[in-house]
């Protein structure tokens, strides 16, 4: 990881880009994936799953005797550890359903707002090398909170044709009992479209590489919902000359590890600081079973030396971390001033592993610098919310004259119509 010293502000966002995904080029391999997922249903996604993941499926959906093995093959421990972050994950999410508020906003016209659950959902959960059973966590509690009636999960089987076992117990736990063997693109076209054994459904939600990204992001433009634009993980760690190098460096690799093409960014203002993480990363990363991919994702990844709080503030803002780390001394009065990121992890002990897996927080967040504009995942992700308003006689003819007279100067003749036949009506 390089140290950036004291880049002047118009340089930032060539230091603080992000690693490019030719998305238009992936998007020509996963188009026709799509459309023959569309045509032929289960036979296409079995094909799909016979040449790209390799395994010859008899069965497509996980049936009840897998589901029994799980729960076997789960051991006690953590099985404890995922109803730890299971009940804290659900306590978070349940502070999110809000209150039905009926508002009159003048006599008689009352309007009010009422979150429904989208009634099918697809829930997408990478395979490969770490088995993301935290997700289904953090995707199907509160899928379940809101309410919402159809659950389906995809997930792609090794080349035996088994899922990890975590995953299916953690599903099977939340209640989710349609889970298909079915990974990558072939998996979002068939949550999207439908096909004989797998519903097709509103929303799909959940990370993936970069095949699942284009997939959900073509859908997407057929209209059916994602939960957010993906992109590879990151944090940012702003740590003072008092930061323990060691609980640093831990937490940048945290990140590093999750893939090549992740970023970390470390910001101080102590050189100290930054020449002692670096030298500690060095030295826990030999001991990292994912040693080769931490040490990619780390040439992705800058350290930088900047003069004051408030421009490492404005750096961090503009950065727009999926992941901020606040390893300071005033974590609280700095994190009033952060704006723009996914998360925000306040003070010494509070490393990112903690809302990946157990403290409440959802981890299913902007990243790629959406946190400008979009928020992680959480209850409001799995309902619309639906207004509603009901007008009584007294209450239209306080409001209608406004009406009749705005309608009247869009030149919108029967919209005015709409309430002077009904104010006219009463009048005879
Ligand atoms: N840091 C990941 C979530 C995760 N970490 C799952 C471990 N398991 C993206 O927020
Ligand atoms: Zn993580």
């Amino acid at each position: 990881m390089n140290i950036v010293e004291y880049p002047p502000q118009h340089q930032w966002p060539a230091l603080l880009a992000r690693p490019v995904m030719n998305l238009q080029e992936i998007e020509k391999i996963v188009a026709p994936v799509l459309q023959q997922v569309k045509l032929s249903g289960d036979q296409a996604v079995k094909t799909y799953t016979h040449q790209f993941d390799k395994v010859e499926l008899a069965a497509i959906q996980v049936s009840a005797a897998e589901i029994k093995e799980a729960h076997q093959l789960v051991n006690p421990e953590l099985k404890a550890a995922i109803e730890l972050a299971r009940a804290n994950i659900q306590k978070f999410h349940e502070t999110q359903q809000p209150s039905i508020q009926k508002v009159e906003t003048q006599p008689g016209v009352v309007c009010w707002r009422k979150n429904v659950a989208i009634e099918k959902v697809g829930l997408y959960i990478p395979g490969g090398t770490a088995p993301l059973f935290s997700t289904v966590l953090m995707l199907g509690i509160p899928a379940q909170l809101a309410g919402c009636k159809e659950v389906v999960l995809c997930t792609p089987a090794n080349r035996s044709g088994k899922i990890h076992p975590a995953i299916l117990y953690t599903a099977d736990i939340l209640g989710i009992n349609k889970i298909f063997k079915v990974g990558g693109a072939q998996a979002i076209a068939a949550m999207a479209y439908g096909t004989e054994s797998i519903p097709a459904v509103y929303k799909i939600f959940g990370p993936g590489n970069q095949y699942v990204t284009a997939a959900k992001q073509l859908i997407n433009k057929e209209g059916i919902a994602i939960d957010m634009p993906a992109g590879p993980s990151e944090v940012a760690v702003y740590a003072d000359e008092k930061a323990n190098a060691a609980f640093v460096a831990a937490d940048l690799l945290s990140q590093a590890e999750h893939g090549r093409d992740s970023q970390v960014i470390l910001v101080s203002q102590s050189k100290k600081l930054l020449t002692a993480v670096q030298e500690e990363i060095s030295r826990q990363l030999a001991q990292l079973p994912r040693e080769a991919v931490a040490t990619q994702a780390l040439e992705n990844s800058k350290a930088i030396l900047v003069k004051t709080e408030k421009e490492a503030i404005d750096l961090l803002n503009e950065y727009a971390a999926e992941h901020l780390i606040l390893a300071i001394e005033n974590a609280e009065v700095v994190a009033e001033q952060i704006i723009n990121a996914g998360s925000v992890f306040l003070g010494h002990f509070t490393p990112e592993s903690a809302g990946d897996y157990a403290s409440g927080t959802n981890h299913t967040l902007p990243t790629n610098g959406f946190a400008k504009a979009y928020s992680g995942v959480s209850l409001d992700s799995f309902v619309k919310k639906i207004t509603f308003q009901q007008i009584t006689l007294a209450g239209l003819q306080h409001i209608g004259p406004a009406i009749e007279a705005m309608a009247a100067a869009e030149e919108l003749i029967a919209h005015k119509n709409a309430v002077s036949i009904r104010l006219m009506n009463h009048k005879k």
